[in-house]
């Protein structure tokens, strides 16, 4: 029996891509793109090309895990041998009579749920796991560590994460990629970016970082990190005092037009030239690109908001086409996020109210970039359990060292629910088996473009895993939950997301959604066009339903009201004439084959990103003075960690920035990952992380070797230095 079944693909990816999964007796054959996707066109990145082999690899968890006794925490990378198989059974009363243990002595505030990108499907990312939280009176968690920042940007300008349309970028006559790797990480946009060129567009990239998309360009701008606020101030100067703003455009639906003409008064080209390192030349013809070569899109992304200031970067640069009215323009405006449109009943798939039934009062909130400093300081009460599900926080989150420090406390119970043994299952004392989106049907939205999907269950859950909807309905049970809707079918759960006024939802149900596959949200309004242009008539959801450069709300908040440059702590503009302990600033990037930290084990994968994996990439100037040779060993340190990487002396990066790359902490031999170097300092707006805002030092291994102090060896051992 051969079928062939529409699903999504549920990964922290903006492109959401529907997929069609080949089924043979049973069993999937093949995956492909589904060619009817508008967006996503019949084909998918080179990971998710590779999905038979995830779904089918002998290193899958299939069963519930216990650690074997005796094995402390903190033992070194786990194996299946270092774990007994248990039952279901077994698992669910063993988590169950330790929350109730953990909650009895400690108050349920003790456990802490701890989850992010590992799926966006809607009904497994936030539908019963939070159902079953809250009715426990669990801790909550801000799950800020990617997009925080960058969304209080945009909602602070437009009051709504809504943007110009993926397809409508072949219009553009200038895209400006702004801290946005679209190679790596939005490749479905790519082929919408190449018919705009040939059709006479211009590429035009903003990144410190070359990356595959710079190398692309038509005009790559390298600058320093944490520097565009100052840049996108700084091109707005210009582009007022030239007179090319739309006038019309600011007067009917802008608020705050002085405020921002006398604060850019303070940015000329020739200062912000000193903070961004582009020259004031080339912030004078991209002022000038940008505000007369029409329709301009800008494509930034959330590489920006990983800095101090992310926050105010994403505002300032959200400030540009409402000062050039780029969004009366099809081919104009700015994508951030697609993601307001999809106006679902969330509230009905969380049940907050849970809470106050458990406690009368909401649950403490603990923020998932603290994770280190929260298991190590918090103690009203502390935490005593945690539960990890769709995360790989001892890959993922900033400062490892203290994360997993933290994490080997013999009195925290963790359980994790994966589909992998990952860094992170290292310290669990449980590890449940997860399906993959293979293996379970969900609700797929998507934050690079404005079509909803259903993604159907292709095959039967290998072994014994189970969703995290499934998983956490049967812990409920265990803890002897009797409200109703810990009973709800996935269909019902759907229904109510569904189920909704918002007019982006009319006529939009789990029927249709069932018939269609995809389904365009009703971002168009009534009038009948196939094409949106969110802004063309103000509609801005702010307070004063206008796009607000300058804000009350932020003024309220003790926030600047417009944007200023403030340069992040750990930056070469903080402290410009200063002798730097740490002089160069890292970026500890993501990998353009990976996804953050999952797929880093696959066999299949690794390979296409390998090139780059255990590298610092460091600029031959600064490579010199610290007399680092090409494929060196070399050591990469600052006050929270060090990490021992293979000097790349290349000009991707511009002197005075390294870069490095995300991957597994275990298939190291040192156990650590480059969020050793990484901090947990928040952002300036929506306490979101600074991945992007870390100074090290690199120095070449041999020379040092002995002196360190630190007890892990250097194990380069491809370079023969250590
Ligand atoms: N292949 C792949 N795809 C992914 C992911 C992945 O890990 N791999 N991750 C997914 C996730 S979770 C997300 S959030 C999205 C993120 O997608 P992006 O926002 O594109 O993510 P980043 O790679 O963090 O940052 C984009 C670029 O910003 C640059 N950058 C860093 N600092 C600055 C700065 O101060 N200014 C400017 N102008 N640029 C800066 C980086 O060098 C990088 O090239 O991608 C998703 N898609
Ligand atoms: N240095 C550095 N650190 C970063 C970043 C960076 O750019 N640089 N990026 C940051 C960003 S933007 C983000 S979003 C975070 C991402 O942080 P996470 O969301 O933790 O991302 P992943 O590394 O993808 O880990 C997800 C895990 O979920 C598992 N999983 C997948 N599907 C399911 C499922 O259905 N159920 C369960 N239970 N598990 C599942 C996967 O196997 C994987 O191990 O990382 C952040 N960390
Ligand atoms: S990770 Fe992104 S590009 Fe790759 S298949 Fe999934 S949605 Fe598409
Ligand atoms: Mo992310």
């Amino acid at each position: 029996m051969k079928s062939v079944v529409h699903a999504a693909c549920p990964h922290d990816c903006p492109d959401a891509c529907g997929v069609l999964i080949t089924v043979e007796d049973g069993r999937a054959t093949r995956i492909q793109g589904d060619p009817k996707h508008p967006v996503t066109r019949g084909f998918l990145c080179a990971k998710v090309a590779k999905y038979l082999d995830r779904v089918y690899s002998p290193d899958r968890v299939l069963y519930p895990l216990r650690r074997k006794e005796g094995l402390g925490k903190g033992g070194g990378s786990r194996s299946f041998a270092d774990f007994d198989q248990i039952t279901w059974d077994e698992a669910l009363d063993e988590i169950a009579a330790r929350f109730r243990q953990i909650a009895a002595e400690f108050g349920s505030e003790a456990i802490l749920p701890y989850s992010y990108g590992g799926t966006l499907g809607l009904l497994n990312s936030s539908s019963m796991d939070r159902r079953f939280f809250h009715r426990l009176g669990a801790s909550q968690l801000k799950r800020n560590i990617c997009s925080a920042a960058g969304e209080c940007g945009i909602e602070s300008v437009y009051g709504i994460k809504l943007g110009t349309e993926p397809e409508q970028f072949r219009h553009s006559r200038l895209i400006i990629a702004w801290g946005a790797n679209i190679h790596g990480n939005n490749v479905h946009l790519w082929p919408f970016i190449e018919e705009a060129r040939r059709g006479g567009g211009k590429l035009v990239v903003i990144d410190p970082y070359r990356t595959r998309t710079a190398k692309c360009a038509d005009w790559y701008i390298p600058i320093n990190p944490g520097t565009d606020v100052a840049l996108a101030l700084g091109l707005m100067h210009v582009i007022i005092n030239e007179g090319l703003y739309d006038r019309e455009y600011v007067a009917q639906h802008t608020v705050g037009f002085d405020q921002l003409r006398d604060r850019v008064h303070e940015y000329p080209p020739e200062l912000v030239a000193r903070w961004t390192g582009v020259s004031a030349q080339d912030i004078i013809r991209l002022a000038h690109e940008y505000a007369t070569q029409r329709p301009a899109a800008i494509r930034v992304n959330y590489g920006v908001q990983r800095s101090e200031n992310g926050g105010s970067a994403v505002r300032a640069i959200c400030m540009l086409p409402c000062i050039t009215g780029s969004w009366k323009e099809l081919g104009g405006g700015l994508q951030l996020s697609t993601s307001g449109a999809f106006a679902l009943e969330r509230e009905a798939l969380k049940r907050t109210d849970l809470m106050h039934k458990a406690l009368g009062r909401p649950a403490r909130s603990v923020n998932m970039v603290e994770l280190g400093k929260a298991l190590a300081t918090l103690s009203d009460p502390p935490i005593k359990a945690l539960f990890v599900y769709g995360s790989n926080p001892a890959a993922v989150a900033p400062n490892h060292n203290l994360v997993t420090e933290e994490l080997c406390r013999e009195d925290l119970f963790t359980v994790v629910h994966e589909q992998f043994l990952t860094d992170t299952t290292d310290y669990a004392d449980i590890v449940l088996p997860a399906t993959t989106f293979f293996e379970h049907k969900d609700l797929q939205t998507a934050y690079g473009h404005y079509y909803l999907q259903l993604s159907n269950q292709a095959i039967a859950p290998l072994g014994e895993a189970r969703s995290n909807a499934e998983m956490f309905r049967a812990l409920a049970q265990r803890m002897r939950f009797e409200d109703d809707c810990f009973q709800e079918s996935l269909d019902e759960m759907m229904d109510a997301a569904l189920e909704s006024d918002h007019p982006f939802l009319e006529g939009i149900t789990r029927e249709r959604l069932q018939r269609e596959d995809f389904v365009r949200m009703n971002v168009n309004g009534n009038n009948g066009s196939k094409l949106f242009l969110p802004f063309a008539n103000g509609s801005f959801k702010t307070p004063s339903g206008k796009a607000e450069l300058y804000s009350d709300t932020l003024a309220a908040q003790g926030l600047d009201p417009v944007a200023r440059f403030v340069p992040p702590t750990e930056s070469r503009n903080a402290n410009q004439n200063g002798r730097r302990k740490y002089p160069l600033e890292l970026l500890a990037r993501k990998a353009d084959n990976f996804l953050n930290s999952t797929f880093c084990n696959m066999a299949a994968v690794r390979p296409i990103e390998n090139v780059d994996l255990g590298l610092l990439e460091l600029h031959p100037q600064d490579a010199q003075t610290r007399s680092i040779a090409d494929g060196q060993s070399v050591r990469v340190r600052n006050d929270r960690g060090t990490i021992y990487l293979k000097a790349c002396i290349t000009d991707a990066v511009q002197p005075g920035v390294a870069a490095a790359r995300l991957d597994w902490a275990k298939l190291s031999d040192q156990r650590v990952n480059i969020n050793v170097l990484t901090s947990e300092r928040l952002t300036d707006m929506g306490e979101s992380a600074t991945f992007y805002s870390v100074l090290v030092e690199v120095e070449a291994a041999h020379e040092h070797r002995g002196t360190s102090g630190n007890p892990r060896p250097a194990i380069d051992r491809r370079s023969g230095n250590a």
